[in-house]
């Protein structure tokens, strides 16, 4: 019989030798971060400098100013110029030019986000998360698999597209409602009937798992509509912005309600909170306000495609920061699976990095270049303070897009450089000065787009 001291001594360079071979093979750590609930939040078309946090003097949003306050403030977080891209790029962590979705899915549209796509909510899932969308959807809905349910959401809440009324949820005269994508027929006003539904899943969730729900509201998107209780504090404003005003703290208040419910249940400090807007503000100085960048909505200026964002977990992010590093909406994918502690290999080229590092310890943006891109034939590219904007002529594109939009705007071939530490609004064109800038900045952007799929809507 061995002598105990022996026995112990053999245990001893046992773990020592499983603990070598799980660090050269890449094994977890033995004590793995814990996985936290993730609730994204997703605004639809809120101006850039519409919320307290971001500067606002006029527009009342103090629960989410709470939130920036008790977390990282995301001050160059990128996102596509309209609703469905942005969602895409979220949901599979890939640039348009891979997914084809550069524009938005219409109603009965005979496409929506490739099923081959493997979406944030799928991979999620298959961790052993229980995963809910309530809100828009926006990528699909004309054959049944292009639905949430079929998309890795084990509930689905909400709608479909976008522009609906916000009571009656018509749109051209159709209902888009839906409860597990089946005609739903709850009555109420959208933003308070998402807040009753995302407390509703927070309270009812699987108790033995991790929840990923992600809440993309219906506001702050046109019709401007909103229940006349919310425009008493803005007497002052006029018009649409006065309604938009409205809307936006009425979305305030619904995010009030699931930061008390993720409280009530005891979750809140294993609770990631992410939220941002999908697009800049449209009608920037008349509706929205997106001071002090250039243009809105459906532009790549900053003013289309750079929004807020903010990250809040107690005790595991800081409060307080913020971080001009350039970020884009696609990096949250490769992120939010790492922290999921699912597996990172994908079946297809991911975009987007983990930016964990930058919100939790202030390091540099792991990117060389951001690509920022309307379409195939419309496209910028961010790297370090410079910005690149080319706009090609269609017959320089092969499968290039023919949109109206793209055909009109490529009539005229255009490049325009800006140096954003110093001209965040882009006001100065500085690539007649700076050729060799150019040249190096059209390089990486020739090599975004060298693969670039067509268009979805075009296929
Ligand atoms: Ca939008």
């Amino acid at each position: 019989m061995k002598p105990l001291r022996h026995v112990l001594g053999s245990l001893l360079c046992a773990v020592v030798i499983i603990g070598l071979i799980g660090l050269v093979i890449g094994l977890p750590p033995l004590q793995a971060a814990p996985r936290p609930h993730i609730v994204f939040i997703l605004a639809d078309d809120l101006g850039y400098a519409d919320v307290g946090f971001m500067g606002s003097r006029e527009i009342q949003t103090p629960h989410l100013d709470k939130l920036a306050a008790g977390g990282v403030v995301l001050e160059s977080f990128y996102v596509q110029p309209v609703c469905s891209p942005t969602r895409a790029a979220l949901l599979t962590g890939r640039y348009p030019t891979r997914t084809g979705v550069y524009t938005v899915v219409r109603p009965n549209a005979p496409w929506g986000l490739p099923l081959n796509e493997r979406t944030l909510a799928d991979a999620l899932r298959e961790a052993g998360y229980h995963t809910a969308i309530c809100g828009k959807w926006h990528l699909g809905e004309y054959q049944e698999a292009y639905r949430p349910t079929r998309r890795g959401f084990d509930e689905q809440y909400g709608h479909y597209f976008g522009a609906l009324d916000y009571f009656t949820k018509l749109r051209n005269g159709r209902r888009d409602w839906y409860r597990n994508d089946q005609p739903c027929a709850d009555e109420g006003y959208s933003t308070h009937l998402l807040a009753q539904e995302a407390v509703r899943i927070i309270k009812e969730r699987p108790q033995n798992k991790p929840l990923f729900l992600y809440v993309p509201f219906q506001a702050v998107h046109a019709p401007y509509q909103v229940p006349e209780s919310y425009l008493e504090p803005y007497r002052h404003l006029e018009g649409n912005r006065q309604k938009y005003a409205g809307m936006v703290t009425a979305m305030d208040e619904a995010i009030g309600k699931i930061v008390a419910a993720l409280e009530e249940c005891g979750m809140r400090q294993d609770t990631l909170i992410v939220f941002s807007s999908d697009n800049g503000g449209p009608s920037p100085g008349r509706i929205t306000d997106n001071r002090p960048l250039r243009a809105g909505k459906g532009t790549i200026y900053e003013g289309g495609v750079r929004v807020y964002a903010l990250a809040n977990w107690p005790g595991r992010l800081p409060a307080g920061r913020r971080t001009s590093e350039p970020i884009h909406i696609v990096d949250w994918y490769p992120t939010l699976l790492k922290l999921a502690g699912a597996p990172l290999e994908q079946p297809l080229p991911v975009d987007g990095l983990d930016i964990w590092p930058v919100l939790a310890e202030g390091a540099r943006s792991p990117h060389d270049a951001i690509l920022l891109c309307q379409s195939p034939s419309r496209a910028a590219v961010r790297s370090g303070d410079w910005k690149l904007i080319v706009n090609r002529a269609q017959n320089e594109i092969p499968g290039g897009s023919t949109t109206a939009r793209s055909r009109a705007t490529a009539n005229r071939a255009t490049t325009e450089l800006y140096n954003l530490a110093i001209d965040i609004s882009e006001t100065n064109n500085l690539a007649s000065q700076e050729p060799d800038r150019v040249a190096q900045l059209q390089q990486k952007l020739a090599a975004f787009l060298k693969d670039a799929v067509k268009p979805g809507n075009e296929q």
